[in-house]
């Protein structure tokens, strides 16, 4: 029996249905700030947790059964995946994938076989694209899982593993051409350190930019106009990993020239896990013109680790859609980088597992439409640096004050007035007043 033939198409129900087997707030077909909902927010399936993931953790095995009729390991069970990847998406209307190299075919030893496989399986892919109208978001080469990565892939100290990660970034780039794919993405999982005492941070930084560029003189040599994409993390599988942030992929983009090529994918579990929240993570992206796509998830505030969790916190959804409606949208989309707690190991889970996180990013985007349409936040900001509107503020605003001008100015001033309450309270009060009023 096929993993999801009992499970219906899913469709829009509202907010007072008790059907766990339909949308409540996602209604694609809405019109939302003049676009259609499924336009504000195009959902991205991750393969690898969808169709990879079954419960493995540190202290014990699978609990979930992603065979799909299969023996895993072998193509019958790498087309079975794409067999009930396709009608899971179908089932939910989602239009994207998101997929690494490995989550297609079992890996071999010797990469000229994997690429065979890699081959064979992108054609069924391809037509199963074609017969589905269903797209590729973004795909990666995983350069973290195999131990040859141990020290890292662009920041190995290894030529040959080096080489071993550009004929996969390679490959990863053939099959994202091939699909169609809106962005080419990498994820520095291993590319940082355990300790300083072994390691050339600045060679190291160096080389995953030359591994960079000559990815992306590769994919445009293909004629790829895509975006590319760092996903920034702090640490987890390292200690210390350079893609910190948004602000620390920001700065090593730019210092390598790579900043007209690339944009950010931003994780809300990374960004957590760097001390921020989400939205300061997409602030920062958004405010430098880098906001590219999102992987979709939330972390457990109690546990210091990426739990991956399917969103359902709306306070941060609603933040983050703000941001992304002030950004302009994304060019990429709402990838679910997400999995379910280990005892949600049915087929039924997984499903009302994305109807939440659908769910979670309507209400989101239905929230921000709403603070927007309000009007109060903007206007508070807008007022509370209006002194930088006329006179003096003004002066500096355009760039045309000295040091010298200043001081003479504040000498005028005797004691300034304090700058105003920042009324972080009463902002909140409003927050709850536009959401549950
Ligand atoms: C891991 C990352 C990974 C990337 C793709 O923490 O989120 O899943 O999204 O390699
Ligand atoms: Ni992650
Ligand atoms: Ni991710």
């Amino acid at each position: 029996m096929a993993a999801f033939e009992n499970i219906p198409a899913i469709r829009y129900e509202g907010a007072a249905s008790e059907n766990p087997l339909a949308f409540h707030f996602y209604d694609p077909e809405r019109i939302v700030l003049g676009r259609k909902m499924s336009e504000h927010l195009p959902f991205a399936m991750s393969w690898w947790h969808t169709l990879g993931a079954a419960g493995t953790d540190m202290f014990g095995r699978d609990t979930a059964d992603k065979s799909f009729g299969a023996e895993k390991g072998t193509m019958a069970h790498a087309r079975a995946k794409v067999d009930a990847g396709f009608d899971f998406m179908q089932k939910l209307g989602i239009r994207y994938f998101c997929f690494h190299d490995v989550d297609l075919v079992p890996e071999a030893d010797d990469i000229k076989e994997t690429n065979r496989r890699l081959d064979e399986i992108s054609d069924h892919i391809l037509a199963k694209m074609n017969e589905t109208g269903i797209k590729c978001l973004w795909g990666t080469a995983n350069l973290f899982s195999n131990p040859r990565y141990m020290n890292g892939a662009g920041s190995t100290n290894s030529a040959d593993v080096y080489c071993f990660a550009a004929a996969q970034v390679k490959k990863a780039i053939d099959l994202t051409v091939k699909f169609g794919g809106k962005a080419y993405l990498f994820w520095g999982g291993r590319e940082g350190y355990e300790t300083l005492l072994n390691t050339d941070v600045k060679f190291e930084q160096e080389n995953i930019a030359r591994l960079m560029h000559m990815a992306v003189d590769y994919a445009r040599s293909l004629g790829f106009t895509g975006d590319f994409f760092i996903e920034p993390k702090p640490k987890e599988p390292m200690k210390h990993q350079y893609d910190y942030d948004a602000a620390t992929a920001i700065g090593f983009l730019r210092e390598y020239g790579l900043d007209k090529d690339f944009k950010l994918n931003i994780e809300a579990n990374h960004a957590t896990l760097a001390g921020h929240t989400f939205e300061h993570d997409l602030r920062i992206a958004g405010m430098n013109g880098m906001l590219g796509s999102i992987d979709a998830n939330q972390g457990d505030p109690h546990l210091g680790w990426d739990t991956d969790e399917f969103p359902f916190d709306v306070y941060t959804a609603t933040y983050c859609m703000l941001e992304v409606l002030r950004a302009g949208g994304l060019t990429g989309g709402f990838n679910f980088d997400a999995k379910c707690r280990r005892p949600s190991y049915t087929m039924e889970d997984l499903v009302e597992s994305y109807i939440l996180g659908m769910d979670t990013y309507a209400l989101g985007l239905l929230n921000a439409e709403k603070i927007i349409k309000d009007g109060r936040l903007d206007a508070f900001v807008k007022e509370r640096y209006a002194s930088f509107e006329s006179g003096i503020g003004k002066k500096i605003r355009d760039g045309n004050s000295t040091l010298v001008e200043l001081a003479a100015y504040a000498d005028t001033l005797g004691a300034p007035a304090l700058p105003g309450s920042g009324k972080a309270e009463h902002l909140e009060a409003v927050v709850n007043q536009i959401l549950f009023g």
